[in-house]
C-alpha cells in the first residue's frame, strides 16, 4: 500500500518537472509569437496535476485516520491473545495492544477469544508501513475481519474493549485513539486507492502523449 501511495504521489510530481521543463521552452515560443494554444494548453494539464497531487495527499492523510487492507490472509494458528500464525506461516502481532503471557492471569481466556474471532477465518491486514515488522519477524498489524455485508471488526479493538488486552503504543503508522470497533467498508481508503490509480495512469499517460504531440510540433 506505501509504495502505491508513493507513485500516485510521485508519478504526478514527476511529470509537473517534466512539464515544466517543456514548459519552459513553450514560454519562448509564445514569446516568438508562435503558439498562443499552447500557452492555454499549459495551463490546463498544469491543473490537472495539481488535482492529482492533490487527490494523492488526501489519500494519504486518509490512511492515518481509519487504516487500509495490505494483505489478506486465513489464520492458522493462534499463539497468544496477541499473535497468531497466517497459512503461510507468517507471524501476525497485533499492534499496540499487549494480552497476558503464558505465565499471567487472563492468558487462556484472552487467546481462546481471538480463536472465537479468528481462528480460520480470513483475516484483513492492515501492515505497519513505517517498520512492517518487529524485531522477532512478525508483522506487525492492525487485523481486521468482516462482520456484515457492509462493515469490518477490527480485532485489535475487540480485544481492547471486552478487557482481553491493553493498550501497548509503540511508535508505527498506527494510533489506537483512531480505532472504531465496527468500520464501514466505505471508509477503507484501499477501495478509494483501487479507483484512483488507474486515473493517475491515464491522467499521466494522457499528459505524455500531449507533451510528445507538442515536442513533434
Ligand atoms: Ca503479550
Ligand atoms: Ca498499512
Ligand atoms: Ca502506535
Amino acid at each position: 500500500m506505501l509504495i502505491i501511495s508513493v507513485c500516485s504521489a510521485t508519478i504526478p510530481l514527476i511529470f509537473l518537472i517534466i512539464r515544466d521543463a517543456h514548459a519552459r521552452r513553450s514560454t519562448v515560443l509564445i514569446a516568438r509569437g508562435h503558439s498562443a494554444v499552447g500557452w492555454m494548453m499549459k495551463i490546463g494539464i498544469r491543473s490537472i496535476f495539481a488535482l492529482a497531487l492533490l487527490a494523492s495527499h488526501s489519500i494519504q492523510a486518509v490512511h492515518g485516520l481509519v487504516g487500509e487492507f495490505d494483505r489478506l490472509a486465513v489464520c492458522e494458528r493462534v499463539i497468544d491473545g496477541d499473535t497468531f500464525e497466517i497459512v503461510s506461516g507468517d507471524r501476525i502481532r497485533l499492534a499496540d495492544i499487549d494480552a497476558p503471557e503464558s505465565y499471567e492471569e487472563g492468558y487462556q481466556e484472552a487467546m481462546d477469544y481471538l480463536i472465537d474471532l479468528i481462528y480460520e477465518e480470513t483475516v484483513y491486514l492492515d501492515i505497519d508501513d513505517i517498520y512492517e515488522t518487529d524485531i522477532y519477524g512478525r508483522y506487525v498489524c492492525v487485523v481486521y475481519i468482516r462482520h456484515n455485508s457492509a462493515h469490518y471488526k477490527n480485532i485489535n479493538e475487540a480485544l481492547l474493549a471486552v478487557g482481553h488486552a491493553v493498550i501497548s503504543n509503540y511508535y508505527n503508522e498506527f494510533n489506537h485513539y483512531n480505532w472504531i470497533l465496527y468500520v464501514h467498508e466505505d471508509t477503507i481508503p484501499e477501495l478509494h486507492s483501487i479507483l484512483l490509480l488507474p486515473l493517475f495512469m491515464l491522467g499521466t499517460l494522457l499528459a505524455a502523449l500531449i507533451c510528445r504531440k507538442k515536442s513533434k510540433a
